[in-house]
């Protein structure tokens, strides 16, 4: 707290306020310019941004009251971007360098949460956003965003694989600008959530727990990581723990998935565009790949909403269901960083069918009936 004023005063007698007092008073202006001197970015570049980052990182103590020993465990909950994922980290970087460029029109593939993104910030630019999905097995709330953030939406016969193939050969041939991770801006926007960690804890945390889909946010996390150990802003890098479903896990089994099948469609990727950045983090950081089966990961969504607080949609809880997963062999004292990478509201008919609440219905409305149910 007292940090937190000092800063503040500080930034009032310099006029330049920093990023912890613009936190504080309400007046973020989004991650490039609260991290332009890390970022590739330039006087001409035309910032598009929503205020995106600045997301809260939230103690989870019911999982540290599971682990115990010690351990400190938080949620970087990026779920409460302007869109709704840590996918707006990416694009407003990527869409700002595409108007710097004068593109016209942007192209993503997308399992949902990429093409909420791409079209929310390739219309506030006045571009056309177009977003090739793989037909049924994007969230309802994903797609209803991309439509009312007004893309134009390709829904194919096929997977979110094929779908990159065919993004990625529009790209080449035609000029429209590809913003799926392949595209460098995504990682160097992604990485500011690492920085905020350390920001937030002093220090690097001892793991860091995220899902791996295209391995995109994995291998920006790392790049943030190491930039900000370089600059002695942290005084160790954290073991980089990657998490994929049984059904779709390339990572994990080192081979591609011709037909990935998980309940978190988020991740429903089985040949990982970034899969050697995402290798190198592991070995560097002394990591580590595991699988988790579709009733973990349910298990750890549920836990996540009823005992934090917290709704994520499946594929985040990914990351909590692979930390209890690794429960024994976490050090004692640990701090560690659970990535929930997407917002609970993208996937109502996952929340709908799984979960243990008590639901009555058809009821009367009458108090003395109602009272009886609720046990009074
Ligand atoms: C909630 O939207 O690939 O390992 O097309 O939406 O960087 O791919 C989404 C991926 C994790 C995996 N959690 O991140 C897409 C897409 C959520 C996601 C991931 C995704 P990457």
């Amino acid at each position: 707290m007292t940090d937190c004023k000092n800063e503040i005063i500080n930034s009032v007698l310099n006029k330049t306020p920093t990023r912890e007092a613009m936190k504080a008073n309400c007046t973020w202006p989004g991650l490039i310019k609260a991290y332009k001197e890390w970022l590739p970015v330039n006087k001409e570049t035309p910032i598009v941004t929503l205020q995106e980052g600045a997301t809260p990182l939230i103690e989870l103590k019911a999982i540290e009251a599971i682990i115990g020993n010690g351990v400190k465990v938080h949620a970087k909950y990026d779920g409460l971007n302007p869109t709704g994922s840590f996918k707006d980290r990416g694009m407003t970087l990527a869409i700002s360098k595409a108007k710097e460029e004068k593109c016209e029109a942007v192209i993503c593939a997308s399992t949902g949460n990429t093409s909420a993104s791409a079209a929310a910030y390739a219309r506030r630019a006045g571009m056309r956003a177009f977003v090739v999905i793989p037909d049924g097995y994007v969230a309802q709330g994903k797609l209803a965003q991309a439509l009312v953030y007004g893309a134009e939406v390709l829904a194919i016969r096929g997977n979110f694989d094929r779908a990159l193939d065919i993004v990625q050969e529009i790209a080449n041939k035609y000029p429209v600008t590809l913003v799926n991770s392949v595209n460098p801006f995504r990682l160097h926007g992604q990485k500011t959530a690492a920085f905020e960690i350390i920001e937030s804890l002093g220090e690097a945390p001892d793991w860091l727990c995220i899902p791996m889909g295209n391995a995109g946010n994995i291998s920006a996390y790392w790049m943030g990581f190491n930039e900000y150990f370089q600059a002695r802003k942290s005084t160790k890098l954290p073991q980089m723990m990657g998490f994929q479903a049984r059904g779709s896990a390339p990572l994990v089994f080192n081979k591609t998935i011709k037909d990935p099948k998980t309940i978190a469609t988020a991740i429903r990727i089985g040949n990982p565009v970034n899969k050697e950045k995402a290798f190198i983090a592991k070995e560097k950081s002394n990591g580590s790949f595991l699988d988790v089966t579709d009733e973990e990961i349910v298990n750890a969504y549920k836990l996540l909403g009823k005992e934090e607080g917290i709704f994520c949609e499946p594929a985040s809880a990914a990351s909590v269901a692979g930390l209890l997963k690794r429960k024994e062999e976490i050090p004692s004292n640990a701090t560690i960083v659970c990535v929930l990478t997407g917002n609970g509201l993208k996937d109502p008919d996952c929340a709908i069918k799984n979960n243990d609440a008590a639901f009555y219905s058809d009821l009367d409305p009458d108090i003395n009936k109602i009272a009886n149910i609720m046990g009074l």
